[in-house]
Parts: C-alpha cells; structure tokens; sequence
C-alpha cells in the first residue's frame, strides 16, 4: 500500500516561502523586519507576523521591544533538533536582547563573587580553558508556552505551542565554576544576572536565584554552543544557563554576573514573577486566586502530533505514518498513546531511540483512517514515573504549565 506522507507545508510555508523568498516582502524595523506574511496560533486573536531577525528565520513574533519570536509549529516535525535560526526567543526587559558591542570577547567578563573565598573574573577564553566541557540534549520551554489556549484567557504573552525548543547544549557545569571559587560555610543561594538591563529603572532587572544545591547539580550548564555552534545572540549569546527539565525562565541568557549569597533572594522575578499554585498539579479552578504559591519549577509531561496540524485532510482505507514529539523534566518517556476517537480508544505508538531524556523523543504510528467524516486525534504520553497529561485543560491565573492533551481535528474523506 502506498505511505502518503503529510507535511506541515502548510502551517509553515516553507515551500511557499523557499519558492517567494523572504528579501522581497520584507521591510525594515529597528531589530526585525517584518514580512507580509502571518500565521494564525489556533486561538482567538492568535494571528501573528513572520518577522525576520538577525540569524533567524522568519518566526511568529508576539512583541518586537523585547522581541518575543515564536517557532512556527511545523519545524518540530522536522527534526527533533530545534535549528538555531528557528529557535524561540523569550525577553523580559524592553531594551533587550544586550548591544553587541559588550557581548564581544574584548570586553565581556563573566565574575563569580559574594560569599566565595575565591571571587572570579574570567574571559570567554579563560572559562573555556579552565573547566571541563560538558553537553546535553534538553528542552528550553517557556513557563507559558501555549498560553494563548487557556480558557478563561489570561493575562501575559498569548503564546501557541511554540515556546519551546531542544537543542544539543555544551557548555562548562555551573558546580565547577562555583567549586572554583569556595563557596562558604552558610552560602544558600545562588543569584544570577545577565546583562540586559531595564529601560526605565522602575524595572525589575531580570534576576534568578537557584538553591545551593540545585547549582551544584553538575547536569546545569553555562553554555557557550547550541546545535554546535556559538550561541545566537538572541538566544544568550556568549554564555547562558542551562536547567535541564527546568522552565526557561531559569535558563538565563548573556550571564555575566553569579552571586553566591547567604540568605534568599528578594527580587521580582522571583517573587510575585514565576510562581504556580502550590499544589501538586500547579491548578486551582478557573479565575479564582491561589492561597499559596511557590517558585515554578519542573516541567510535567507533553507530548504533540506533528505531523498534522489542524484542517488536514487524509483519506479513508489509505495509511499515513503519524508522527510527533514527547518529553517530560527528564525521567524520560515510556509510552505514548493515540487516539482517533475523543479518547474512547487508545494505540500505543512505536517511540524513536532516546536521544537524552531530557530531549524531545520521537514517536510513530501507523495509522489508517476507517471513518468517514472528522478524526479528532490526540496523543498522550507517560514518563516513567507513571505521570501523564490531562484530558482536560488545568488553569493557573499565569497561564503557566498546560499539558493537557492536545487535540488535531482532521477531516477523512473517502477514497
Ligand atoms: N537575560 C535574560 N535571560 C532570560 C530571559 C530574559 O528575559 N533575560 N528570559 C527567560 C525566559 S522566561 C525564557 S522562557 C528563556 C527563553 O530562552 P530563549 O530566548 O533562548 O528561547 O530565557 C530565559 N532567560
Ligand atoms: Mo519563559
């Protein structure tokens, strides 16, 4: 039988866009230049412009001061690495990303101070030299990836499924860096900064803070290369922190400054930014407000058909392969089911080899629609802790953290 092969041509248009090339629709911005095209998320106001930035792509761009740049969905169905120049881009502050001019070798230091025996002032160069590469394949997603879909909406940026990106990452491990400078007796937090700073000073700088021994964890890394080359400028460029299984918002980007500090730190992003509900499914119900909230922390587990997006068509008797991606904070996936039917029945699908666990993980089925009319396919996956996605959505005043299933309506013809 033949294998018709669907592709996300259509949600990503790329052959449309190979075919027209970027340069003649394009017209110039302070950062981005702005082409004719758009891409409608799948929600409510949910149409966004393809906007083209320095080593990127044309990506959905949610705000320009900072810019704000979102995956078209179609490239995870591409390859389970996430390409550098289609990469998501999340800022806080408006005057970000930070001039080029301090992030070159002559002039960007990165010090390790506080409650250390031993501050440290170090080039690019020196840091390299002096600490042990190290790599990891891991997922960077936004707390608020697919924001745009919760219901109530609610306030924040209204993101679809593409605040989120796996990425090859190598860099020196955090823990050697710190042991190098003999944290002491009493050090608890680890205070981190990078060097986009507030336009106005109203503004919170964007700060995080990890726990002592969270940053002696050696799977985090200060990392210099993504997918092999140096960092894109939008993406952190020249040394950013990677968390593995942790939000983004941990993952801070441009670090120049580490601080090793005795008590807990006080700042904005810390507290009120990036809390959920402390409750064990970060949910409350639909617009109240939570009692008790804590810092955001690991991701729970997803998983999305790539191969199809929305308004697909595929005939009745004739199989395609469907394909799409699961990951979870790094227990790794052990099942991925599917579904053609709202959830009445289920196939288990063949999962792809693990690449990391805390990497996309690829997964098939071989599929043959049998009724005429709409297919709601849904995927849903479990980690090997036994923990999987919702049914229904969960809600959180933020938008933080769906992981819900995640449903593509087809239509089935017949042949
Ligand atoms: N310096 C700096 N680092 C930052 C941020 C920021 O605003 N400034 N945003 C964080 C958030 S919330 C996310 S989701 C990730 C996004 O990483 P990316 O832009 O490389 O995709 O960066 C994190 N690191
Ligand atoms: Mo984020």
């Amino acid at each position: 039988m033949e294998i018709m092969e669907t592709t996300m041509d259509s949600l990503t248009r790329r052959g449309f866009l190979k075919r027209t090339g970027w340069a003649m629709a394009t017209v110039g911005s302070a950062l981005g230049s702005m082409s004719a095209e758009s891409l409608q998320l799948g929600f409510e106001n949910g149409e966004r412009p393809l906007v083209k930035y320095p080593q990127k792509r044309p990506l959905l761009q949610l705000t320009a001061r900072p810019p704000q740049l979102e995956t078209p969905f179609g490239v995870f169905n591409e390859s389970l690495l996430t390409p550098n120049d289609a990469f998501f881009v999340r800022y806080h502050l408006t005057n970000s990303p930070p001039k080029a001019e301090v992030l070159q070798p002559g002039t960007f230091r990165l010090s390790i101070k506080g409650n250390v025996g031993t501050p440290l002032s170090l080039s690019m160069e020196e840091l390299k030299k002096r600490f042990e590469p190290a790599e990891v394949v891991a997922v960077n997603q936004c707390s608020g990836n697919s924001r745009g879909f919760f219901k109530p909406r609610v306030a924040g940026g209204q993101l679809g499924h593409g605040a989120m990106g796996c990425a090859r990452w190598r860099g020196v491990r955090l823990a050697d860096v710190l042991k190098a400078t003999s944290p002491v007796a009493g050090a608890k937090q680890v205070v981190i900064n990078g060097l986009d700073t507030p336009f106005v000073p109203q503004t919170p700088d964007f700060i995080k803070a990890l726990e002592m021994d969270q940053a002696l964890d050696p799977e985090l890394l200060l990392a210099y290369e993504m997918n092999g080359e140096p960092l894109p400028w939008l993406n952190g460029f020249p040394l950013r922190l990677v968390v593995p299984g942790h939000y983004g918002t941990y993952w801070i980007k441009h670090i120049h400054e580490i601080t090793v500090v005795n008590e807990e730190f006080k700042g904005f992003w810390m507290n009120p930014g990036y809390r959920i509900p402390d409750d064990p499914c970060a949910a409350i119900a639909p617009g109240t407000a939570p009692r008790r909230t804590i810092p955001i922390s690991r991701f729970n587990v997803r998983s999305f058909i790539t191969s199809l997006g929305p308004g697909a068509v595929l005939k009745a008797g004739q199989l395609v392969v469907l394909r799409g991606i699961a990951f979870d904070d790094g227990h790794g996936i052990r099942e991925v089911l599917v579904s053609d039917d709202e959830g009445r029945s289920w196939k288990a699908a063949d999962l792809g080899k693990e690449i990391d666990r805390y990497a996309f993980r690829e997964w098939t089925l071989r599929y043959t629609p049998t009724r005429v009319g709409s297919a709601t396919l849904m995927a849903r996956a479990t980690n090997r802790l036994g923990q999987s996605q919702p049914l229904e959505p969960l809600w959180n005043p933020a938008g933080y953290m769906r992981n819900c299933v995640e449903a593509v309506v087809a239509t089935v013809n017949a042949s």
